[in-house]
């Protein structure tokens, strides 16, 4: 396996004009429910708990903080959507700045959507599904949380977002390596 550590946090940016330049690196950002858990994905790749932020309070992230992992590749958390206790307007803007982003990034590779294997897939991850292919924006798609389930569980779950989403599915838990070494041979593949 190909080492990608050490990785690094490099800024928060609140909007696209401030998110900056990483030249041909590929960025892969990070879409999903809050929660779901997409900083626990950054810090397990990373074989850092400490590296990005973890909540049990949805809705924390409220800006795109970009890692760069080793120079191989770039990783932009994005804010979780789906938060409950915010006020519209905000939530209006964050939408506004995080859509501007997905849809002028230049150096976007791939979206990757995070879904978590322990409930069916929600309403809002099909919103933003839809969302993603009216903008003709790749995405790879990616199971949260699968040390919850049975193996058996595991193999059906995969097999159900399969089939509903029609794409690729990656299982994967922060609590379990197992998983990592075929995440990151898919995100080194866009090199
Ligand atoms: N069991 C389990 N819990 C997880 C996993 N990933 C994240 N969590 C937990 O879910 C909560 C939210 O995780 P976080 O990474 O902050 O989610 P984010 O809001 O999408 O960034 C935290 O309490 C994490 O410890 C996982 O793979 N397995
Ligand atoms: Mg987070």
């Amino acid at each position: 396996m190909k080492k990608i550590t050490p990785a690094k946090f490099i800024i928060s940016s609140p909007k696209l004009s401030l998110c900056p330049d990483f030249g041909d690196i590929p960025e892969f950002a990070l879409l999903g429910r809050s929660n779901v858990g997409k900083s626990s994905f950054i810090n397990r790749l990373a074989n850092n708990g400490k590296l990005a932020k973890t909540s049990n309070k949805p809705g924390k992230t409220r800006l795109i903080n970009f890692f760069d992992f080793n120079g191989q590749f770039i990783i932009a958390d994005m804010p979780g959507y789906g938060f409950a206790n915010v006020k519209k307007e905000m939530k209006d803007q964050w939408e506004k700045d995080l859509a501007h982003y997905l849809e002028k990034r230049e150096s976007l590779t791939s979206c990757i959507q995070f879904i978590d294997s322990r409930h069916p897939i929600q309403a809002n991850d099909y919103q933003m599904r839809e969302w993603l292919a009216y903008k003709n924006l790749p995405v790879i798609t990616i199971a949260t949380k699968v040390d919850c389930l049975t193996r058996g569980k595991i193999a059906q779950t995969i097999a159900q977002f399969k089939k509903e989403l029609d794409c690729e599915v990656l299982p994967f838990s922060a609590k379990d390596s197992y998983y990592t070494e075929n995440v990151i041979k898919h995100l080194l593949s866009y090199e």
